[in-house]
């Protein structure tokens, strides 16, 4: 089989992780990279053996051969850079947050059907294997209908040391990982009804909301707690960017705890098994089941390109999470129940 041509927009810190999570997928080629400050695109180049390197975008599009486009830039350019490629009649991969409110975000999705372009976004947080494992047990009705659930990132990881911009957003936290922990929530409960959120600040060098609470009314009825803070403090349990989750259902529970540890607990008694993510060598120890999350996104991803299946993560599905998103900001602003 041919593999597929594509080109990287953005080589920053994230790039490091989804060029190699391509190599692990295989069936692609990546023939260029642009970069605004040129010399970290021929930075990423060098590393990962990328023949062309661009500082102009539509010289890029003009004289590469391309079957997508995957943008890895900072959110602003986002919206820019899809656009561009819609213009251009490329599919185009972007990752997340989609753009830094809900009105872009509707823009690019509406312009890319208008031209005929998938789009897709670069959701990787429901790939993870404990959410995958979380997800199959609801599936296989293990607990009965689940009627209560607390989802918690919390940590006090120095997430600005790698990645200094986060510091500068006006919107944070919830853009950031509100982002996936939102989207998890969709994954495993359904769609919400209603939704209300708390924010606050408690780092002081920063633009925006490091912690947020959003309690959603999902699915069928479930209550689900949202639960999100990089305040930057000391925790008993600090694993990041382990996500952690407990369940309430009709029959019985399930937790997932620090370690990859999940218990199910029914009748017949508690059921432990570790349920880990996979490790890749290229992958930064401190962020492993995150970077790992990446194969298979961009596996979902090749296989929707190749007209081998739906993607998950279309720009489609992924604009009810950006919904949650902002009107979780409303939310909390009005300190009011949002309805959908
Ligand atoms: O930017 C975030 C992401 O997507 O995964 C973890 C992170 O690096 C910090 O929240």
């Amino acid at each position: 089989m041919v593999p597929l041509k594509f080109a990287v927009l953005g080589t920053g810190f994230w790039s490091h992780f989804q060029i190699p999570a391509w190599h692990e997928v295989g069936g692609v080629e990546l023939t260029a990279v642009y970069n605004r400050t040129v010399s970290k695109a021929e930075r990423v180049a060098a590393k990962f053996n990328v023949p062309r390197v661009y500082a102009d975008v539509d010289e890029l599009f003009q004289k590469e051969k391309l079957d997508f486009v995957d943008i890895i830039t900072e959110i602003d350019a986002h919206a820019p850079f899809v656009k561009k490629a819609a213009q251009y009649g490329l599919p185009v991969i972007c990752q997340k947050p989609m753009a830094p409110d809900l009105a872009t975000a509707e823009d690019m999705v509406e312009t890319c059907r208008k031209a005929g372009v998938p789009l897709f976004i670069h959701e990787n947080w429901r790939w993870q294997t404990p959410v995958r494992a979380v997800q199959r047990l609801l599936c296989e009705d293990r607990i009965g209908r689940p009627f209560r659930a607390r989802i918690d990132m919390i940590s006090g990881f120095p997430v600005f040391d790698n990645q200094p911009f986060l510091k500068t957003l006006k919107h944070f936290i919830l853009t950031d990982l509100g982002s996936h922990i939102l989207d998890v929530a969709r994954v495993l409960f359904g769609e919400a009804s209603s939704l209300y959120c708390q924010t606050r600040q408690i780092h002081t060098d920063i633009q925006g909301e490091d912690v947020a609470t959003v309690m959603m009314r999902m699915g069928e009825g479930t209550s689900v707690v949202c639960n999100m803070a990089y305040a930057g403090n000391f925790l008993e349990h600090d694993h990041f960017p382990q996500t952690y989750m407990f369940v309430e259902g009709e029959r019985g529970s399930v937790e997932l705890g620090p370690d990859y540890w999940i218990r199910v607990t029914t009748k017949e008694g508690t059921l432990s098994k570790r349920v880990p993510p996979p490790r890749f060598s290229w992958a930064d120890p401190a962020y492993d089941v995150v970077h790992a999350s990446i194969v298979p996104c961009n596996a979902n991803v090749l296989a929707a390109l190749k007209g081998e299946g739906q993607a998950e993560t279309t720009g489609e599905d992924n604009l009810k999470t950006v919904r949650l998103v902002f009107r979780a900001y409303d939310s909390a602003e009005k300190d009011e129940v949002v309805r959908f």
